[in-house]
């Protein structure tokens, strides 16, 4: 068998139903392979940015992992913010490259981008988990196996890159694929000793809540949590990267902490009130510890579940680190014996009044403030709303960076795990959500698949559209076209009227944007037609781009910063 065809069938075997590229001459030989075989789809998209954010999309909506192809030069080095992003979100995402033929390498040949022409692999070495080379073909199962064992083990989880010659490509390789065993797609284990200790470490006090981070998501965690919030009567905040593990209309949840956060998560989780925080798979970063609050520090105890042993949390301290998967540590938790838990369980009635008490004000704030005048009128948070109101329950929701993403994280409710996407925790790279949106759609048809992006993001990546259309997924992006790069403006309009002006944009039509690369357009400026906009667009189950034309409005994190910094 050809190098080419077995890597296309280890795809195959290991549940790859579609694979993300962009062609160039030393991709050659794979797509070749692509084309002859109908398990793989390959889906060719614009631009590679694109294809490796889809290939992030479609890792962390199919649990599984994503995969794309490029070629060498500029067709790898586009992809290296995805990398990242991937990298830093610590997404499954395997990157295939082109490599020009071993015997052309360092003599001047077109795009040579080998460890002997422009070293591509030293510019994604610090956003992979790992790089292979593939010189010998006979090593080809041996370095995938490797690869993707990096890849998804919980030490180093991320992004991996594998490099392939064009002649490596064509030539003949024996052996065979052994599936990877399940337990690297979904690690289960805990240290039952610190596990154990968690119920002295709790001790009597009232005040205790949740912080279920990214961790409850990867280990599959939402019923285990749900039992545990229950039995105990504990409040459950999420990071906004869990955002709907717990769900966030149960009396218990507390909304989202952090940047976009809900007023309950902050109140109870960063207000110093609280005697113990514990936190479920989160790495407890600056967005969402706002700032790293020292508001943010329980009186009592810090009690932390997580799977990576090289997680290190030093603006805190921990009290009672517990490794392991946050979905086998919260099964421990709630199969202990009653009179370990005894005391958490009794004094789960205090806890009612206190979270009654929290939650009186209601989960969001009051979306009032004022655009800049003359500026369009639909407010951002309203839209988001009716956006909320018009969409299933299980929609996926994909969120760009900008402050439509602080409108969308603030307002919109998310009923159930892994349906609310961002990658504004590290990194943030705009544009993101529209092409990882696309790849989850391919990989979970059986939900509607919405994307909330700024006009700015669509100046980067909207483009994407084009491949959504081509290939006829059923994509809704909701444009909040405010004619600015609308969050650093609200920052910029502060310091000088010139310095906001370098943050407005054109009001571009990105209906007709839409329509000319062969997606269904349709433009809302008046409040009143959101519904029936959000409604035929659901119903045309074609790729649809929503262009809500909306002012530039303060966003409701501006209403928490004094809050903040009090914390
Ligand atoms: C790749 C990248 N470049 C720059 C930024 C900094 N940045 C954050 S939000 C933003 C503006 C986003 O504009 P738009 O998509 O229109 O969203 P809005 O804020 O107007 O809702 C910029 C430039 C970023 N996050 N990512
Ligand atoms: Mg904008």
């Amino acid at each position: 068998m050809k190098v080419a065809d077995a890597i296309v069938d280890v795809l195959r075997q290991e549940g790859v139903r579609h694979l993300f590229c962009v062609p160039g001459a030393a991709l050659d030989p794979l797509l070749e392979a692509l084309s002859r075989q109908h398990d793989v789809e390959p889906i060719v998209c614009a631009h590679e940015a694109g294809a490796a954010y889809a290939a992030d999309g479609y890792s962390r909506a199919s649990g599984r992992f994503g995969v794309y192809a490029t070629t060498s030069g500029p067709g790898f080095t586009n992809t290296l913010t995805a990398l990242a992003t991937a990298y830093t979100d610590r997404s499954a995402v395997l990157a295939l490259s082109g490599e020009v033929r071993r015997d052309w390498m360092g003599r001047g040949a077109f795009q040579d981008s080998s460890p002997a022409g422009m070293r591509a692999m030293n510019m994604a070495t610090p956003v992979t988990a790992m790089q292979l080379d593939l010189q010998a073909p006979s090593l080809t199962y041996r370095h995938l196996e490797r690869l993707l064992h990096g890849m998804l083990s919980h030490a180093s989880r991320g992004p991996v890159h594998l490099s392939i010659p064009a002649d490596v490509q064509r030539a003949e390789t024996a052996g065979t694929w052994s599936s990877l065993p399940e337990r690297l797609y979904q690690p289960r284990f805990v240290d039952a000793r610190s596990c154990d200790a968690f119920w002295d470490q709790v001790g009597t006090k009232p005040k205790v809540a949740i912080l279920a981070g990214s961790g409850c998501v990867q280990s599959d965690a939402s019923e285990e949590l749900r039992r545990f919030a229950e039995r105990f009567n504990v409040p459950v905040a999420t990071t906004l990267a869990a955002k709907g593990i717990f769900p966030e209309d149960h009396p218990l949840s507390l909304g989202v902490l952090g940047w976009f956060g809900n007023r309950p998560a902050l109140d109870a989780l960063a207000s110093g009130g609280l005697d113990v925080l514990f936190v479920l798979g989160s790495r407890l970063n600056m967005l969402d510890t706002l700032v790293w609050s020292s508001g943010f520090k329980p009186r009592h105890a810090l009690i932390v579940n997580d799977i990576n042993e090289g997680s290190v949390f030093r603006d805190y301290h921990v009290h009672l680190p517990i490794l392991g998967d946050a979905r086998t540590c919260l099964e421990r938790l709630n199969d202990a014996a009653p009179d370990a838990s005894l005391r958490l369980r009794t004094n789960g009635g205090a806890r009612t009044e206190w979270v009654a008490r929290i939650k009186q004000g209601g989960m969001v704030c009051d979306p009032r403030g004022e655009p800049e005048p003359g500026a369009a009128q639909i407010h951002p948070a309203e839209a988001i709303s009716v956006l909320r109101r018009v969409m299933p329950r299980a929609t996926q929701l994909f969120v760009d960076s900008g402050a439509h993403a602080f409108f969308a994280g603030h307002y919109w409710t998310a009923y159930e795990p892994g349906r609310f996407f961002s990658s504004i925790k590290y990194m943030g790279a705009m544009g993101w959500a529209i092409a990882a949106a696309m790849g989850a759609q391919l990989t979970r048809p059986d939900a509607p698949c919405v994307v909330v992006t700024g006009d700015g993001c669509m100046l980067m990546h909207g483009v994407e559209i084009q491949t959504a259309a081509r290939y006829r997924i059923p994509l809704i992006c909701v444009v909040f076209n405010n004619s600015a790069f609308g969050n650093p403006k609200l920052r910029a309009d502060r310091i000088s009227p010139a310095m906001g002006q370098l943050h407005a944009l054109p009001t571009h039509d990105w209906a007709k944007f839409a329509e000319s690369i062969g997606a269904l357009g349709i433009t809302v400026d008046d409040p009143a037609d959101l519904t029936s906009a959000f409604e035929r667009a659901l119903a045309a189950g074609t790729t649809v781009v929503i262009d809500v034309r909306t002012g530039n409005y303060p966003t409701p994190t501006e209403r928490f910063d004094a809050q903040i910094a009090e914390a």
